[in-house]
């Protein structure tokens, strides 16, 4: 799975090469202001568009000829941050994908994949990176901790993502300022949007709170943001739209 192919990559490019082409990298872009920032400061919902080729639960999902011009289209239509799924096996992604699109836009990106190492987190950062996704129920507490401060070392922002009330729980004992909400349970792949409301009112309203998965609909949108969502993750349902500009768009009305 995601450790062997990490395996194979890290014999292909030493943790020593990842270091150098880090520090020759751009400095990342600020993705907790793109998300709106303090609290004193936030206006209105932001959108992290996603870059998904492939999805477990729908398969292969509206060919996605060139994650680049799909970026450009989600930056156009307002999204504040791109997101792009690196993991190969089950999503089809990869770090060329991550490449190509940090070439084509200007605003942050998150590198979405299963982090387990710090490896990855390099991996992220010398490829133009500036999120990265930390899973709750993948980690340890030690995990989270190291990981969180290796991104922030890095200057990179951290998007801590929970599914359950204890998970909320670490993830606010970790100091996260960016806190997912993921409405699918990675388990049975089954989407629950109440489980929304159930969490958001146990995060600091000093955190960011993002809504992830199964946003189909403005509706969908208006209720998180009522329920104190300060910025939704959509995927599927920009991939799979023929005009994800006038979407997105449509999403922030
Ligand atoms: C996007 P959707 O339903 O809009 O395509 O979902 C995103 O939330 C989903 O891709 C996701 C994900 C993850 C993927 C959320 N957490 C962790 C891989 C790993």
């Amino acid at each position: 799975g995601v450790k062997e192919d990490m395996e194979a990559r890290r014999r292909l490019v030493t943790l020593a090469e990842l270091k150098e082409r880090a520090a020759a990298a751009e400095p990342a872009l600020d993705a907790w202001m793109a998300l709106g920032g303090p609290l004193e400061q936030r206006d209105e919902l932001k959108v992290i568009a996603e870059i998904k080729r492939r999805s477990p639960s729908k398969g292969d999902l509206a060919g996605i000829a060139d994650p680049a011009s799909l970026a450009v289209e989600y930056a156009d239509g307002g999204a504040s941050v791109i997101s792009v799924l690196t993991e190969q096996r089950r999503f089809n992604g990869s770090l060329d994908d991550l490449d190509a699109v940090r070439a084509a836009v200007n605003i942050p990106l998150l590198r979405k994949d299963f982090m387990l190492d710090e490896y990855q987190i390099w991996e992220a950062r010398a490829h133009g990176a500036d999120l990265i996704l930390l899973i709750v129920a993948s980690l340890s507490d030690a995990q989270l901790q190291e990981f969180s401060a290796l991104s922030r070392e890095l200057g990179m922002n951290v998007l801590v993502e929970t599914h359950t009330a204890e998970e909320v729980e670490r993830a606010v004992a970790a100091e996260a300022r960016i806190i997912g909400v993921n409405m699918r349970n990675l388990k049975t792949l089954d989407v629950d949007r109440s489980v929304f409301a159930g969490l958001a009112g146990s995060i600091p309203a000093g955190a960011l709170i993002v809504a992830e998965s199964g946003v189909r609909s403005a509706a969908d949108v208006r209720d998180y943001a009522a329920q104190g969502a300060n910025a939704i993750l959509v995927g599927e349902a920009l991939v799979s739209d023929a005009t994800p500009r006038e979407r997105i768009a449509e999403f922030m009305a």
